[in-house]
């Protein structure tokens, strides 16, 4: 008798527990700015990620993701499925991830930065706090160029006092995710601007770093690089990157200059703290409401850490501090390169550097093997398949009355389940029609004029084009076949123009 009842109540929770599996899952995506590589606790970093790191190891860590190396692209990809070059200036040949998951009946909030075609709320979402620009003064809301481009829904958004953007784009999470409909699946985009310049912080998050970086980028480099490998997000044969151009020797800077470069890579490192302690808010909310378990959480970077150093002469004559709404501070290359150990070069290239990001997904029900290192090449452009094919919802042919163009992506759910995904035919890398890339199997085209085996060098060291001759020539074709198709032939057409105007 008692063994019978046990089997009913067996049965009784694996009914449950399938039934459970069967409900559309909340989707939590999480987009960071301009975040390196290895700036993650759990890829190699210094930085203090612990609830990121709790993801990672209750999740799927990829190591081979891939990016469009700058924000607009980025973004304009993961919303479409298709490639940027594809959508540019006709967005509506294409339908975003809301708009799809909206006929699936999905209750969809975005919180963050947009920086791509029209408005959230005219593009599927439900709710919407956040700003349309690529960047913004943490403390005061200021756009890069003196503009507000904050929204709170449709209307623009006064700042208030002691505003901190990362901060405040968690509070509205939270909100709407206590105001949700819940008769309903949700979808979540936290488009997080941080730690995109200009590098401001809290004080105690700067304090918290401010000295450990004296020994240097060099010293940086090395020692991230030794605990990538411990930690396995790079197999143990895989050399360093060689450092980037007119790296600077650490030595060659004064005291003064040494210090002032520690100040702005403890701010840089701040930024991230901050994000993973207020994602660990959203996180707890979840589990407060009970909706953790079929919450898939993706958490990622929209390109590799940033070269570029715009620091503002005020900042520096008045020796204002990161934590002052009236600084404006970058970090310079060899911080950024430092940042993206062990890939060669940064943020708009096409190099490794540029396009990987850390990937981590996260969900209880429904990944199987949690703790798992993922090392198949995926992209953002799978996010949009990923998350149809949880959704149960189809690709549709047109929208409204607009013909949608064909959806690129590989949905990444097989490889949540244990299952082999199949690979991608081919990756097509394009930022302005300068820096390009195609990607084939083991094969990688960078610029159209350089080949490197990434299965075997995905620190781009060895430059193959030359010695594999006729590999090269394919790739070089295949590249225009599908730049034509993708691009209008964009590149070869800047190219001739460029030839033009030399002569
Ligand atoms: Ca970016």
């Amino acid at each position: 008798m008692r063994s019978l009842s046990h089997a009913l109540l067996a049965i009784a929770l694996l009914a449950s527990a399938t039934l459970h599996a069967a409900e559309k899952p909340n989707i939590l995506l999480v987009l960071v700015d301009d975040m390196g590589y290895s700036d993650l606790g759990c890829f190699g970093s210094e930085i203090d990620t612990p609830n990121i790191d709790a993801l990672a190891a209750g999740g799927i860590t990829f190591t081979d993701f891939t990016n469009c190396s700058k924000c607009e692209t980025t973004r304009t990809t993961l919303m479409t499925g298709r490639y940027h070059t594809e959508v540019k200036g006709k967005s509506r040949n294409s339908i975003t991830i809301p708009e799809n998951l909206g006929l699936a009946g999905y209750h969809n909030i975005m919180v963050g930065k947009w920086h791509i075609f029209d408005e959230p709320l005219q593009r599927g979402f439900d709710r919407y706090f956040g700003f349309l620009e690529g960047a913004t003064n943490f403390f005061t809301g200021e756009g890069t160029y003196g503009k507000f481009s904050y929204r709170l829904e449709n209307e623009p958004y006064e700042i208030p006092e002691d505003f901190y953007c990362t901060d405040d784009f968690t509070d509205h999470a939270i909100r709407y995710i206590d105001e949700r409909d819940r008769e309903k699946p949700f979808f979540l985009y936290l488009a997080y601007n941080a730690p995109h310049y200009p590098l401001h912080a809290h004080k105690d998050d700067v304090m918290k770093y401010r000295g450990r970086y004296k020994d240097g980028w060099e010293a940086l480099r090395q020692k991230r690089y030794a605990k990538m490998k411990k930690l396995g997000i790079i197999p143990d044969d895989m050399p360093l990157s060689e450092p980037a151009p007119d790296v600077r020797a650490w030595d060659s800077l004064s005291a003064d200059e040494q210090d002032d470069m520690d100040l702005r890579m403890a701010a840089y490192a701040a930024m991230i703290d901050r994000v993973d302690q207020q994602l660990g808010r959203v996180i707890q909310r979840l589990e407060s409401e009970n909706i953790r378990d079929n919450t898939l959480i993706i958490f990622l970077s929209d390109n590799g850490a940033c070269p570029f150093d715009r620091t503002r002469e005020p900042t520096l004559e008045d020796n204002l501090m990161p934590w002052d709404g009236a600084s404006y501070y970058c970090y310079p290359k060899e911080w950024a390169n430092a940042c993206n150990t062990p890939l060669r070069l940064y943020k708009q290239t096409q190099n490794e550097g540029g396009i990987s990001t850390p990937m981590i997904a996260n969900w209880p029900d429904g990944i199987a093997n949690p703790g798992r290192i993922d090392r198949q090449r995926a992209h953002l452009i799978d996010f949009h398949a990923t998350f149809r094919e949880l959704a149960g919802v189809d690709y549709p042919e047109t929208y409204g009355e607009h013909q949608i163009g064909p959806a690129r992506g590989i949905s990444l759910a097989p490889t949540f389940r244990g299952e082999t995904r199949p690979e991608h035919p081919y990756l097509y890398q394009n930022f302005s029609n300068k820096y390009t890339a195609l990607v084939k199997g083991e094969w990688k085209l960078v610029d159209y004029k350089h080949l490197y085996n990434i299965k075997k060098d995905r620190t781009e060291i060895n430059d193959l084009a030359e010695q594999e001759a006729e590999k090269f020539a394919e790739m070089q074709a295949a590249f225009l076949k599908l730049d034509e198709e993708l691009n209008g032939g964009e590149f070869l057409k800047k190219q001739k123009r460029a030839k033009n105007n030399k002569q």
